[in-house]
């Protein structure tokens, strides 16, 4: 049995670790994939979500825009590699004035369950709450209600019912740059009323010892859910925004099995150095091939460009056993 329960992905974007590369993750050879001005009105384009659609690849993309407003924008790739973002920012479609008005909306995830792509983002609504909506087809989206009361980040849904519900990760924060916050576990019967919440994991020491945060949609593998996660480390010059990894368990999802100690990836380069908000590596996004166990993540780059990383499960796995302090 493979260890990646899900679909295979012939094409997903990969290359091989270059010979003597020490780390569990690599990054891409010719990052960033996606440049701060792909669009003439884009600051930046990063923290963005991309999921395989119709044999290609399409996606929910955070663009600042040139007046420094958040935006999401939907786009579509034929490789993965290259972009193309659609000029206008994303219209949600609803019934109710009320949940559609749309003040910004970023850091977005996308996930498939069951016949559409839900998205969650990071929704202004008196303050960040986790917005939810869906699309079948990148072109037309729908608003549902915010799951929750603001303050809150990074809601990301489990990509299939667990226990008959649907199941969500978020980090309650504050109205600024939250200098706490700990990951936490929703479930809802409809998406709409969410509750049940339980305590996942909080800061520890080092790079995660000021907040941390969901990444991708958790990937499913024979031995629990792999969470890929951002950490946070308060340093003399600021945040500094770190990955890790942790296995939670299948059916109960907020007993932690295994968390790494040391971080898999830190910002380490320049376009992760340098930017508008230096030193952020920031997870959005995980493509999977159960066929051969590849892992290719999107993450933001100093909140300015779109990066992409490799990892192969097994290793990951591996790794995140071997360096385990939960
Ligand atoms: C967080 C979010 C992210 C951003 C990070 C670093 O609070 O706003 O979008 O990447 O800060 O600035």
């Amino acid at each position: 049995m493979p260890t990646i329960i899900g679909e295979s992905l012939p094409n997903i974007p990969w290359e091989d670790k270059p010979s003597g590369c020490q780390s569990v993750v690599w990054r891409y050879r010719h990052n960033p994939i996606i440049p701060r001005d792909l669009l003439p009105t884009s600051n930046s384009i990063f923290n963005s979500a991309v999921v395989p659609y119709k044999g290609q690849f399409a996606g929910v993309f955070r663009c600042d825009d040139i007046r420094r407003e958040m935006q999401l924008h939907s786009g579509k790739s034929k490789d993965g590699y290259h972009w193309t973002l659609s000029p206008e920012r994303i219209h949600f479609q609803g019934d109710d004035e009320e949940v559609i008005r749309w003040e910004y909306g970023y850091d977005p995830r996308v996930c498939w369950i069951e016949d559409r792509y839900y998205i969650t983002w990071c929704n202004g609504y008196h303050g960040p709450t986790i917005g939810v909506g869906y699309t079948y087809d990148f072109e037309k989206f729908f608003k549902l209600e915010n799951a929750f009361l603001p303050f809150n980040r990074n809601g990301v849904l489990f990509p299939r019912k667990i226990n008959g519900h649907y199941a969500m990760l978020s980090r309650p924060s504050d109205n600024g740059h939250t200098p706490f916050g700990d990951i936490f576990y929703s479930e809802s019967p409809d998406m709409t009323f969410w509750g049940r919440h339980r305590f996942v994991m909080g800061t520890k020491g080092g790079w995660q010892s000021t907040k941390i945060g969901a990444g991708p949609t958790p990937i499913e593998t024979k031995e629990g859910w792999l969470l890929i996660y951002h950490g946070v480390l308060t340093s003399c010059n600021g945040f500094v925004y770190s990955t890790g990894a942790a296995l939670l368990d299948l059916d109960k999802p907020w007993r932690v099995m295994y968390r790494t100690a040391p971080y898999i990836m830190s910002p380490q380069t320049i376009y992760e150095c340098v930017g508008d908000v230096p030193n952020v590596a920031f997870p959005c996004a995980a493509l999977t091939d159960s066929a051969t166990g590849r892992i290719a993540f999107y993450y933001g780059c100093a909140d300015t460009v779109t990066g992409l990383a490799f990892a192969q499960v097994d290793e990951l796995l591996d790794f995140v056993k071997k360096n385990s302090e939960v």
